[in-house]
C-alpha cells in the first residue's frame, strides 16, 4: 500500500490484528467522553487512547490515556499509531452541518483533508477504521420518506459533501487496498453529557437543557420538521456492534441506522407530559431549516437490522424520560 509518498523510515509493515486480542483503540475528536467510557469498559482503560487538539474534561483525562493529536498533522498521527501499536481507529473529528456552512474552508480541511490522513494511516498500518456518516449525506433529490441505504446522494452542505466523500473513499480503499472500513450513517444524536455542537438537529438536545433550567424554549426549526433521531447510548452501542461484527456478516460497508423520527411539535408534547409549564416559541433559522428540509424524514435501516442484528433500545418516551432525569440530576 502506498498512495502517499513516505519520506522517511519507509519500512512499514501491516500490523495484523489477532481477533483474540483486545484491540488497541485510538479515538479522534469530539464525542470522546461517552465513547471512551463504553470502549474502556469493554477493552480496558489502557487499551483506549483518546485524542484531540483540545484539553478533555478532567474526569476523561484521569480515566485513561489522552494524547494531543491534530488530524491535519499526518506525521504526528502516524507516530501515535506506531508508538501505541494501535489496531482500531475511531474517527470522530468533524465539523457538523450548520457550523460547517459558517466556515467552509475549515470544514473542508478537517472533514476532507483530515479524512485523507486517517485513511492513509489506517491502510498503511492494517487498522480497522470506523468513520461516522450522517443523514446529512443525503439531499433534496434523495427519497426522504423513507431513505434507503443506496439512493441518490446530492447533499447541499459541505458537511454532507464531505461525508459522501468519506463513504466513497472508505469503500474505495476497502476494495482497492483491503482496508477494513466500517461506517454508520447516524441520525441526529441526543445526549445529555455533551452540549449541542453546531448541528441542524441541535434543537432536540437544547430543549432539555432549557426546559429544566428556564422552563422556556425557543425552537429554530418549524414545528412540523420531521427528522430521524437516536439516543447516544444506542448510537455508541451500534458503533461498537458494527466494529465487532464478523466481516462476513457485512454485506456493505456503509449502513443507515435509526431509532425514531419526530418533529419539534411531537418532542415538545412528550416533554410537556413531564413538564407541563414548559413554554415554547418558534424563531426559524433559515439556514438550518433549509438543511433540515433536504434531509431524510424517515431512515430505512433494515440492512443493519438484517445483517448484524441492529436493534435500538430507546424510543421517544424513554429518550425524554432519560434526558430529563439526567439533566435534572445535574442541576439539583
Ligand atoms: C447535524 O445536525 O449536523 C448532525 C447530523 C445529523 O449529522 N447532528
Amino acid at each position: 500500500f502506498s498512495p502517499r509518498q513516505v519520506t522517511s523510515d519507509a519500512s512499514f509493515h501491516s500490523v495484523s490484528f489477532s481477533e483474540t486480542d483486545h484491540p488497541k483503540v485510538l479515538i479522534t475528536g469530539d464525542c470522546i467522553t461517552l465513547t471512551s467510557f463504553l470502549y474502556r469498559k469493554r477493552f480496558g482503560n489502557n487499551n483506549v487512547i483518546l485524542s484531540d487538539i483540545r484539553k478533555p474534561p478532567s474526569h476523561v483525562f484521569h480515566s485513561g490515556p489522552f494524547i494531543y493529536s491534530d488530524i491535519l498533522d499526518y506525521k504526528n498521527l502516524r507516530e501515535i499509531v506506531v508508538n501505541n501499536r494501535i489496531t482500531w481507529l475511531v474517527h470522530y473529528s468533524a465539523l457538523l452541518s450548520a457550523v460547517g456552512e459558517a466556515n467552509v474552508p475549515l470544514a473542508r480541511a478537517v472533514n476532507i483533508t483530515g479524512l485523507h490522513n486517517i485513511l492513509d494511516i489506517a491502510a498503511e498500518h492494517g487498522l480497522r477504521l470506523f468513520v461516522p456518516s450522517t443523514i446529512g449525506a443525503f439531499g433534496p433529490t434523495s427519497p426522504r420518506n423513507p431513505t434507503p441505504d443506496l439512493c441518490v446522494q446530492r447533499p447541499r452542505t459541505i458537511y454532507g459533501v464531505s461525508k459522501v466523500h468519506a463513504e466513497l473513499m472508505g469503500e474505495y480503499y476497502h476494495h482497492r487496498y483491503g482496508l477494513d472500513f466500517r461506517c454508520l450513517r447516524y441520525p441526529g444524536i441526543i445526549s445529555a453529557d455533551s452540549q449541542p455542537g453546531g448541528g441542524t438537529t441541535d434543537y432536540a438536545v437544547q430543549i432539555f437543557h432549557d426546559a429544566v433550567k428556564t422552563g422556556k424554549f425557543e425552537c429554530n426549526l418549524k414545528p412540523d420538521t420531521r427528522l430521524p433521531m437516536m439516543y447516544i447510548d444506542d448510537c455508541l452501542r451500534a458503533t461498537l456492534e458494527v466494529m465487532e461484527a464478523p466481516a462476513d456478516t457485512l454485506s456493505m460497508r456503509t449502513y443507515n441506522i435509526n431509532a425514531m423520527s419526530f418533529t419539534p411539535e411531537e418532542l415538545v408534547q412528550e416533554v410537556q407530559k413531564q413538564l407541563p409549564d414548559l413554554e415554547v416559541t418558534y424563531d426559524v433559522d433559515t439556514v438550518r431549516q433549509a438543511i433540515a428540509d433536504s434531509w431524510p424524514m424517515n431512515f430505512d435501516d433494515s440492512n443493519a437490522r438484517n445483517d448484524w442484528g441492529w436493534k435500538h433500545d430507546y424510543d421517544l418516551p424513554e429518550l425524554v424520560q432519560t434526558m430529563l432525569n439526567f439533566i435534572g440530576s445535574e442541576t439539583r
